[in-house]
């Protein structure tokens, strides 16, 4: 009996799971609160990010007297204080440092989960007010506990992690994550402050009729990603209608916006980038996680993007990603 529990926040729904799972420590749960309480502060710091010009641009002092951070750097230093506070990870890869940061401390050495992330993906789009995201995955440690995390502790295909997610700052904020149980969407509720449940057991529709993808780069693009391209600007679907194309410039608005609708992303390799732009290890590995979770699939053009065997923290990876019928659409053009 659910007592007085209409709709379940992010921490009762990561302890009923928790409850669910025997023998379970809790640490997954309380890392995943820790991202949650890391992004509504983030979340504060985007929604008022047009008034910093007000303010004070980034690097300035603001009324407060505060140094005004960039926005990437400020949502780093979030989930990096979150994860580090917390009793869950032994450390840390991101987006916005050179090199992966290994806790080391004694409650920190004893945790069993790395984590990396992007803090906030698309941050270029702030200043027009497009929605931007942070994206992260969630590995257990491969090294001894009691020790500081190593580098082998994050080089791990995209197979190994045990949760993956993002959160977009859009038209209202919201969480996704994934666990091999499934993916489930959280959208954060001013008048509470809490991410509440609103997508329960989100599946990828196994087709759509939307395709995403810069059309600036066709002629850069190989002979098999044009001649899907055209396919989509030719062919009516056989549930009627033609394809639609929708681009935002933003990956966690575009690939949410696919995974609820159904649809295909595609990030290829140009001429000039073959590796294209997108990165493997907080990019790609964790939403090809939550696509392939959903019913979706993710592929770098040849290989499925969670078998890379990783060789360096931010290395890049053409990227595919979405509805499986679509998918197998463009392998036949690949
Ligand atoms: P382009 C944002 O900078 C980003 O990393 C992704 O969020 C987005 O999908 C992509 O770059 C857009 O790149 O080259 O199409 O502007």
């Amino acid at each position: 009996m659910n007592y007085n529990r209409k709709i379940l926040t992010l921490d009762e729904f990561t302890i009923q799971q928790l409850r669910e799972i025997p023998h379970s420590t809790g640490e997954l749960s309380s890392l995943l609160r820790d991202l949650g309480l890391a992004a509504k502060r983030v979340n504060v710091e985007v929604n008022k990010a047009g008034l910093v010009d007000i303010l004070g641009d980034a690097g300035s002092i603001n009324v407060q007297g505060e140094d005004v951070k960039k926005l990437d750097l400020y949502a780093n230093d979030q989930f990096m204080g979150a994860l580090r506070h917390g009793i869950s990870c032994a450390g840390i890869a991101s987006e916005e440092l050179d090199d992966f940061v290994a806790f080391d401390d004694v409650v920190s050495n004893q945790s069993k989960y790395v984590c990396l992330f992007d803090p906030l993906d698309g941050s270029g789009n702030i200043d027009v007010n497009v929605s931007i995201g942070t994206i992260f995955g969630v590995y257990r440690r491969v090294t001894e506990k009691g020790s500081p995390a190593t580098k082998a502790d994050f080089l791990q295909q995209g197979l190994k992690q045990v949760a993956a997610g993002y959160i977009v700052y859009g038209s209202s904020t919201m969480l996704v994550y994934a666990t091999r149980r499934g993916v489930n969407g959280f959208t954060l509720d001013p008048s509470i402050g809490e991410f509440t449940m609103s997508n329960p057991d989100i599946k990828c529709p196994p087709d759509g009729n939307i395709y995403s993808v810069n059309h600036g780069h066709f002629f850069r693009y190989p002979k098999g990603v044009q001649d899907y391209i055209t396919l989509c600007q030719k062919k009516e679907k056989e549930n009627g209608g033609p394809y639609t194309q929708r681009y935002i410039g933003s990956m966690v608005s575009d690939v949410h916006r696919n995974l609820i609708k159904g649809g295909i992303f595609m990030y290829p390799g140009t001429t000039n980038k073959p590796q294209g732009k997108l990165r493997l290890m907080y990019e790609c590995n964790p939403f090809a996680f939550i696509l392939e979770v959903a019913g979706g699939r993710a592929t770098d053009g040849t290989r499925r993007i969670l078998e890379i065997e990783p060789t360096e923290l931010h290395q890049r990876s053409p990227m595919y990603i979405g509805s499986r019928h679509m998918m197998d659409e463009l392998e036949d053009c690949l």
